[in-house]
């Protein structure tokens, strides 16, 4: 089987320090979880950034900052913005972190609207999806297609349709959010995609190590990290997002998946040698 590619959500927008200590929020404290991830086996950093205060933003400004904090640590690793942002954003305002120097060489690119809890609701119309899919393949930036439940497989198919995308198409599956996060929803997930498509699960919450284990069997790759969350194991904040990696890194080498390291991880990916 292919080696495993490791992603770390290392911050997102919604979780808080007040919910674990060591959800970063300063420049240092992001680049100290992403060297955190990447020395435990991470070859993809998924980057949400903050104010120092923990507000979410997506200022150019500051995601050049911590890119530039991350890469000095962890001079190869992969390092991928977030376009979702948070909930309520402007789609300008989305796209900032895809504008920074050099180009990104990977992004999210959230593919449907959905329920985000309570009253909250994440917006991705068909318009704001294509446009996105559109400037990223102007900027030569791999999109990581977010799927939170299979109509978004279908709709990121519909960009594929118009020419938005380049193959071979990578997906994240978010499961647990819209959709359950079971074996029997993995499966629906990746037995949607078409031949030769990469993917990857994220499990939120509990469900995190559940779909870990499920994809590291099944042949396809992981997401975990404080965005999806917080606990090593049940009543165990982790102390980084490094213990969370090492936790996936330990399942995958018990289940006799070798890890890829950020340029085996492009490879995968059908991405360019490191920029
Ligand atoms: N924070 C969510 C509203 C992404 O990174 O592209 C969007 C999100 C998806 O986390
Ligand atoms: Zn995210």
């Amino acid at each position: 089987m292919e080696k495993l590619i490791i992603t770390a959500a290392i911050c997102g927008a919604e979780v808080t320090k007040e919910h674990n200590p060591a959800v970063p929020y300063t420049v240092e404290e992001t680049a100290r979880e992403a060297k955190s991830a990447y020395d435990a086996g991470a070859s993809v950093i998924h980057l949400h950034v903050r104010e120092d205060d923990g507000t979410p933003t997506q200022s150019k400004a500051r995601f050049q900052e911590c890119i530039e904090a991350i890469l000095k640590l962890c001079p190869d690793a992969i390092v991928q913005p977030s376009t979702g942002g948070a909930v309520g954003m402007s789609d300008l305002e989305r796209l900032q972190s895809t504008e920074v120097t050099p180009t990104p060489e990977f992004a999210t690119l959230d593919c449907g609207t959905l329920n985000f809890g309570g009253d909250e609701i994440f917006v991705n119309s068909d318009n704001t999806i294509f446009n996105f899919a559109k400037i990223m393949k102007e900027r030569g930036i791999k999109p990581e297609l977010e799927v939170f439940d299979k109509g978004m497989i279908d709709i990121a198919l519909k960009a594929d349709r118009k020419g938005l995308l380049v193959h071979p198409l990578h997906f994240d599956f978010v499961l647990g959010v819209q959709m359950s996060a079971t074996v029997r929803d993995l499966a629906f997930m990746a037995g949607s995609l078409p031949p030769g498509s990469t993917w990857t699960a994220a499990g939120i919450g509990r469900a995190q190590f559940d779909m870990a284990a499920a994809a590291i069997v099944m042949g396809g790759h992981v997401r975990v990290g404080f965005e999806d969350n917080l606990y090593l194991e049940k009543g165990v904040l982790a102390r980084s997002n490094g213990e969370l990696v090492e936790k996936a890194a330990k399942l995958a080498r018990l289940l006799g998946r070798e890890i890829a390291d950020p340029n085996e991880a492009r490879k995968i990916l059908g991405m360019a040698p490191r920029r």
